[in-house]
C-alpha cells in the first residue's frame, strides 16, 4: 500500500464547497453559509489553511488578521474530517499557518471555543506550549447575543507573544 501523502496549502475558491461540506459534517462548528467559504478562499487565503489527501480536501483552518491590530491574529475554525482523528492534523494546520511568511508579524493568536470542545481547547494548549508561550482566557460572547437561544458561550483565548 502507498504511503498517502498530506499537503497542506492554500485555499483556492473551487475549494469553497467542499470546505463548506467539511465544516457541515463536523456537526460542531457552526456552519456558515457556502458562500462565506468561498469568499474566505477567494479574499483570505493567506491566512487559510487545506489539507488534502488524495484530493480530498480532510482539514481546514480560517483565520484573519485584525484589521486595526495586524500583530493579532484570529483563527475562526479548526476542522479536521472525522477519518483523520489522531493523526495531528489540527496541529499541523496551526503550525502551517504560524510558519509562513505573510503571518511572520503575527505575535498573538486569538480564538473562541466553546466550553464543551475539550478537542480544541487542547490543541490550542499545546500550540502554545510548542510556541513556547502562554495561552489565557479573555473576555466571553455570552449566549445571550446570539440570534438563537440555544448557542453555547464563546470563550475568547490568547495565545503569545510568540515569533
Ligand atoms: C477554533 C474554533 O474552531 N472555534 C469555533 C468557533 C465557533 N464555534 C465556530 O465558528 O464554529
Amino acid at each position: 500500500m502507498p504511503t498517502k501523502t498530506m499537503t497542506l496549502r492554500k485555499p483556492h475558491i473551487e475549494d469553497g464547497a467542499n470546505i463548506w461540506r467539511l465544516i457541515r459534517d463536523t456537526q460542531v462548528l457552526d456552519l456558515n453559509s457556502p458562500y462565506f467559504y468561498l469568499i474566505l478562499c477567494k479574499y483570505f487565503e493567506d491566512t487559510c489553511v487545506v489539507a488534502e489527501e488524495d484530493h480530498q480536501i480532510v482539514g481546514f483552518v480560517s483565520a484573519f488578521c485584525h484589521p486595526k491590530s495586524p500583530e493579532k491574529m484570529f483563527v475562526w475554525q479548526v476542522a479536521v474530517d472525522d477519518s483523520q482523528r489522531g493523526k495531528g492534523v489540527a496541529s499541523a494546520l496551526l503550525h502551517e499557518l504560524v510558519k509562513r511568511k505573510e503571518c511572520s508579524s503575527v505575535q498573538f493568536i486569538e480564538t473562541t471555543i466553546s466550553p464543551s470542545n475539550k478537542a480544541s481547547q487542547a490543541l490550542f494548549s499545546k500550540l502554545a506550549k510548542n510556541l513556547g508561550t502562554k495561552i489565557e482566557k479573555t473576555d466571553q460572547i455570552p449566549p445571550e447575543i446570539f440570534p438563537s437561544n440555544n448557542h453555547e458561550t464563546e470563550q475568547t483565548y490568547l495565545i503569545g507573544p510568540f515569533h
